[in-house]
């Protein structure tokens, strides 16, 4: 039996129709999806907007702490700014958060890294230090530390191993020796020897501490040793920063012991001690009849006890130039630093570190390095160290609402002449997530807890 032709035709018609809704549904659902996209899209870069503009006003923040801690009279001039007194673990700016990833001067063994303002004078300055001082860093190879120093001189005859221009000249993208000295601590990457993992270590993203990928060996980058301790790169441990302004919080200058007249003194000494210890004192320096190399060797011939030394140590000198380059803070370096110093070096950094320990609260002055070291050592070491610093670094990490769009910048400041400057800015975002385990775990809780689910 056929089928009558006007059924046919409206069976053929409903197929049309139906696959035409079909097409339209598809077309619907596709560009849904594809809003959805844009519209997370948008979500995130407005996070991320977010995120800038906290570390811009954490930048500001800091900025303003250290000029007004000083002005306001909560620290001294040269002091490092306590934990306390700037925040710095995930504070609250509107809808966005922000972190200043500091350093600890002990090895951290947490997940989470050390979160503060880094102290610029903590670390070895590559402008002044010599290439035996430079070669006592982990991983320095005799080479990059000749290498430095032939980089920074102003002549062209390779030291020791060293590398001048036809060093550089020969590469394939050839360059000259810069002979000048270093204004940024990552021109080291042009420098002969160089290496990524001399410089950076295993810590791949910068923080100080031991990321997951940072201890799995070759699983995932960087190569490392899977030993379950960071093995830092020298670039945590150098700076081109670290400058004494040698001038007393008065602004004027400090006063020099080794200067001829020494009426100032004396009227410093009578000022701060009294008259009839100050006599006492007198005899001491004078009776000695030397120049001192370092505040510290003064103080050890001195003979005055290690808070009267604390008392004027911000007002004296053993130079009368305006300002001294590179000394290192012995209150805020790290192991590997002290190691470097001669007179310390790797023997006697240990106990350096330990001495320190259980001294904080006199942690302004470096009187205390007399007792930690021998006589010898702490009067070698003198000309190299210092209690004060005047140049930070910030750190800044910020995420915006919900905890997404990480964004990271670091900057220095320069407090050396009064108020504070910033003298340095760098994009870290490439380097990805710096928090630790715990932040990223609280941002995700954050975002299932306060974000809408249909954006999800
Ligand atoms: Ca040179
Ligand atoms: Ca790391
Ligand atoms: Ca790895
Ligand atoms: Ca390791």
């Amino acid at each position: 039996m056929k089928m009558p032709r006007t059924h046919c035709r409206r069976g053929s018609v409903l197929i049309i129709v139906l696959w035409i809704t079909f097409g339209l549904i598809s077309l619907a659902l596709y560009f849904g999806n594809s809003m959805f996209f844009e519209f997370r899209a948008a979500d995130n870069h407005a996070s991320g907007v977010e995120a800038e503009l906290a570390i811009e006003g954490a930048a500001r923040y800091v900025g303003y702490m250290l000029t007004n801690l000083v002005t306001l009279g909560v620290m001294e001039q040269g002091q490092v700014p306590d934990a306390q007194w700037v925040q710095s673990e995930e504070v609250p700016l509107g809808e966005a958060t922000f972190w200043l990833i500091g350093r600890s001067d002990q090895e951290l063994q947490a997940q989470d890294p050390y979160f503060g303002l880094v102290d610029e004078s903590s670390k070895l300055n590559l402008n002044t230090a010599t290439a035996a001082m430079l070669e006592a860093l982990p991983g320095m190879t005799p080479n990059l530390a000749a290498a430095i120093v032939d980089w920074r001189d102003a002549d062209a005859d390779p030291v020791d191993n060293g590398a001048e221009d036809e060093a550089y000249q020969a590469l394939i993208q050839a360059y000259s020796c810069k002979n000048a000295p270093f204004e940024t601590v990552e021109e080291l990457r042009l420098v002969a020897g160089a290496t990524p993992e001399i410089l950076y270590g295993e810590d791949y993203n910068r923080n100080g501490i031991l990321d997951a990928n940072e201890n799995d060996g070759e699983l995932s980058p960087p190569f490392d040793n899977r030993d379950g301790r960071l093995d830092r790169g020298i670039l945590d441990f150098l700076t081109v920063y670290s400058l004494d302004p040698n001038t007393r919080t008065n602004g004027s200058p400090r006063i020099d012991v080794n200067a001829a007249t020494g009426t100032d003194l004396t009227t410093l000494l009578q000022e701060k001690l009294g008259e009839s210890r100050a006599a006492e004192v007198q005899v001491q320096i004078t009776g000695s009849g030397a120049t001192y190399s370092s505040l510290l060797e003064f103080f050890i011939r001195s003979q005055m006890t290690a808070t009267e030394f604390a008392m004027m140590e911000g007002d004296l000198s053993v130079t009368n130039a305006t300002s001294i380059r590179g000394l290192v803070n012995v209150n805020t370096a790290p192991l590997e630093v002290l190691a470097c110093i001669p007179g310390i070096g790797p023997e006697k950094a240990a106990q350096v570190v330990a001495a320190r320990a259980g001294r904080q609260t006199e942690l302004k002055s470096l009187a205390w390095v007399a007792e930690a070291l021998d006589e010898t050592s702490a009067v070698q070491a003198g000309p190299y160290l210092t209690g004060r610093s005047y140049q930070f670094t910030a750190d800044i990490a910020a995420v915006g609402r919900l905890g997404r769009g990480y964004r990271r910048t670091r900057f220095v400041y320069d407090v050396s002449q009064g108020d504070s400057k910033m003298i340095y800015r760098r994009d870290l975002n490439r380097f990805g997530w710096a928090l630790g385990i715990e932040a990223r775990e609280r941002m995700n809780t954050l975002e299932l807890t306060q974000g809408n689910s249909s954006y999800r």
